[in-house]
């Protein structure tokens, strides 16, 4: 119930108090979250070949991680990575997972070898202007013929927008949102989640070095791509 009672002016942050509400504010805020783990996880395990490194890159508590591990089985390794140390101090651990949780920015880590990327709602949060070298070094991690699994909220067209943005609200009325929280939640967000139009998602992984980008998931504003690393000899 972070935003039933009027909190001013602040930006949204990862942190502590956010992380504590983060699993029932993202199953409430994402319309098909449920959907959209289980389909990264049989989408990744498809793209993993023995042994191969995935990477779950803004894992928050490592829901899609744990999800793809469980998939894939123990041989593959998941990186869980996340610039907030409260949620990864929250992320689950379990004796036998071949998670493995890292608190560091997504744009500094250094990528190893790897078969399947996953940024499920994290793009976004990123300045505009990093997006894009964020993309070439994981189009540069990523063997050829590997994946990446892009899930954004996006922006549509002023139209579209509007209607799109009517039916989100009244998903999350539905979901036990009052009116305060909503437009709260919304007046944070903007701050600090600059989204992009499809078109510009898809312009943005071609110059990065993905192509056949299919969109396998959409639900309102929240749609997930999957791009697979160009061929070395077809770049
Ligand atoms: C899920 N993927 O449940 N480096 C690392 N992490 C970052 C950075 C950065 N530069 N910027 C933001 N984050 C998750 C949901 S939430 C989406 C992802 C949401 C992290 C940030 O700390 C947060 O945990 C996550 O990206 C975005 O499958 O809350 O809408």
């Amino acid at each position: 119930m972070l935003y039933a009672t009027p909190r001013g002016a602040g930006r949204f942050r990862f942190d502590a108090e956010v992380a504590v509400v983060f699993q029932d504010m993202i199953e409430r805020s994402v319309p098909g979250y449920a959907s959209l783990i289980h389909g990264i996880a049989v989408l990744g395990g498809k793209y993993a070949q023995a042994g191969a490194t995935c990477y779950d890159l803004g894992c928050s508590l490592g829901t899609a991680a744990r999800a793809l591990s469980a998939r894939m089985g123990p041989e593959h390794p998941v990186l869980a990575i996340d610039s907030s140390p409260d949620m990864i101090a929250r992320c689950p651990r379990f004796p036998d997972s071949s998670v493995q949780y890292r608190c560091a920015d997504i744009r500094e880590v250094a990528l190893d070898a790897a078969d399947v990327v996953v940024l499920n709602l994290t793009l976004q949060f990123l300045p505009p202007g990093d997006r894009l070298p964020l993309l070439q070094r994981i189009a540069g991690a990523l063997r050829p013929g590997g994946a990446l699994i892009l899930t954004e909220k996006i922006r549509f067209d002023k139209a579209a927008e509007i209607l799109v943005q009517k039916r989100y609200e009244n998903f999350k009325r539905a979901q036990g949102y009052s009116e305060l929280e909503i437009s709260q939640k919304r007046t944070a967000l903007e701050q600090v989640l600059v989204r992009d139009s499809l078109p510009t998602h898809r312009e943005r992984l071609a110059t990065a070095g993905f192509d056949s980008v299919t969109v396998w998931f959409q639900c309102l504003h929240f749609t997930s791509m999957l791009a697979i690393r160009r061929n070395a000899k077809a770049a």
